[in-house]
């Protein structure tokens, strides 16, 4: 055991906290992976350009191109990352075997027995998302919303065709899926009418739900967004709709913080919605200026979003997921920078005396309140980190790119 190690445990100790405690739950504590930064959001199952108001920018060269490739580059970044990992699938992420095709509207548990036996093989559950963009049937910018029933029928089959993947991941890795409903549907300009689309996509989420499901293994959730690219003016899964039509269906509510005003952040939401809803889950990510699913960083509202988990001891709660897309850096790095920070902000939530710190505020105690909180961000952190990773088998600094750089040597420059 390192001495590093042995003095920070010291200090945490006179905190209060547990090390080991943090080490053993932090390790298993399951961060949902998603599958897209592999390949700028692409899939397997269309020749469609990228749609819905989502973008990804730039073109590093490398990204995956078959579904060897991905789960090859999957298993990659996640030699490097510390931790208890889910897979995030996207239903676009379908695997034909010798020239079969499904529709999005017929797909079927088979279309991802591969995914299956692959998580299988690494014991990690998956989750799941419905594809509600890149298509053709996405009429006017519009699916689960649009006023052409033939349109509105396909996505909601889509949809129940999709619960029942959920399912089967679940039957299969025996670890719950969260299935998660995001539309892009809305429009560029002021809209004549805000209701019916809303109206129709309340019906058509109804729809959906109506097949019988095990609540216990797929948890349903739904998620929220302001606005999208080239439908900055309306959005018709706006947080109202999303946390109305949640609570009053009995489902999980979904938080993107790519997804608000830019001045909005989820940190202050967590404590509301963990204060109505059983569950709920997070979509962690870094906007810029716009959603624009930069990498995340280990900045401060990634860290507050972690504490208000830690603080309100609802890490079992909290269904955690990254989201971003960064095509103009090597893609590897992309999933490994961020879920790794993902993972060191949770780790210094663990490590904070949540008890005590809101004892001051409940005495009125905020001159103390203020400087222990400063204080506390010089704690040795790092070196719990350093002892979490070579637990886990992992580098803990910077030598993880070299591992990253080799793998764009003599795997990714290949690929031409
Ligand atoms: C889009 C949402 C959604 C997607 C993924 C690909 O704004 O954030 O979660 O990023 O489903
Ligand atoms: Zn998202």
């Amino acid at each position: 055991m390192n001495t590093r190690y042995e003095y920070a445990k010291a200090k945490y100790a006179e905190l209060g906290i547990d090390t080991e405690a943090v080490i053993e739950k932090l390790s298993a504590l399951p961060i949902s992976m998603h599958c897209w930064q592999g390949d700028d959001v692409t899939g397997f199952d269309s020749k469609q350009a990228l749609s819905g108001g989502i973008q990804t920018t730039g073109n590093y060269p490398g990204k995956a191109r078959t579904p060897e490739e991905l789960m090859a580059d999957i298993d990659k970044a996640c030699s490097l990352i510390p931790g208890k990992t889910k897979l995030n699938l996207h239903a676009s992420y379908a695997i034909f075997e010798d020239g079969e095709f499904a529709d999005r509207d017929a797909l079927e548990p088979k279309h991802f027995a591969k995914w299956v036996e692959y998580a299988k093989a690494r014991n990690i559950g998956i989750d799941f998302n419905p594809t509600f963009f890149s298509h053709a049937m996405v009429k006017d910018n519009l699916t689960l919303s649009s006023p052409d029933e033939e349109v509105r029928k396909f996505w909601v089959e889509h949809g129940k065709a999709c619960l029942k993947i959920s399912e089967y991941f679940a039957n299969e890795t025996g670890i719950p899926c969260v299935m998660n409903i995001w539309i892009p549907d809305g429009y560029k300009d002021i809209p004549a009418d805000r209701f019916a689309p809303r109206a129709r996509f309340k019906k058509s989420l109804d729809e959906i739900l109506s097949i019988p499901y095990d609540k216990s293994k797929v948890y349903i959730t739904l998620e929220s967004k302001v606005f999208g690219i080239g439908l900055e003016s309306y959005t018709v899964g706006s947080a109202e709709f999303a946390l109305s039509y949640v609570n009053s269906a009995g489902i999980t509510p979904l938080m993107d913080n790519g997804h608000y005003h830019p001045t909005e952040v989820v940190s202050d939401k967590i404590s509301s919605l963990l204060l109505f809803n059983e569950k709920i889950a997070l979509h962690i990510t870094r906007g810029v200026r716009w959603d624009s699913d930069h990498v995340v960083i280990f900045d401060d509202e990634t860290k507050e979003i972690a504490k208000e988990i830690a603080a309100h001891d609802a890490l079992d709660r909290v269904f955690i997921a990254t989201d971003y897309f960064d095509a103009s850096i090597n893609r590897i790095a992309a999933w490994v920078l961020g879920i790794r920070n993902v993972r060191k902000a949770l780790l210094c939530a663990m490590l904070t005396p949540h008890a005590q710190l809101k004892a001051l505020q409940e005495n009125n105690e905020l001159t103390k309140l203020l400087a222990m909180q400063e204080e506390l961000k010089f704690y040795p952190f790092a070196d719990v980190w350093a002892e979490f990773c070579a637990r886990c088998g992992v580098d803990a600094g910077e030598g993880w790119f070299n591992a990253v750089e080799d793998y764009e040597k003599e795997v990714l420059s290949k690929r031409v």
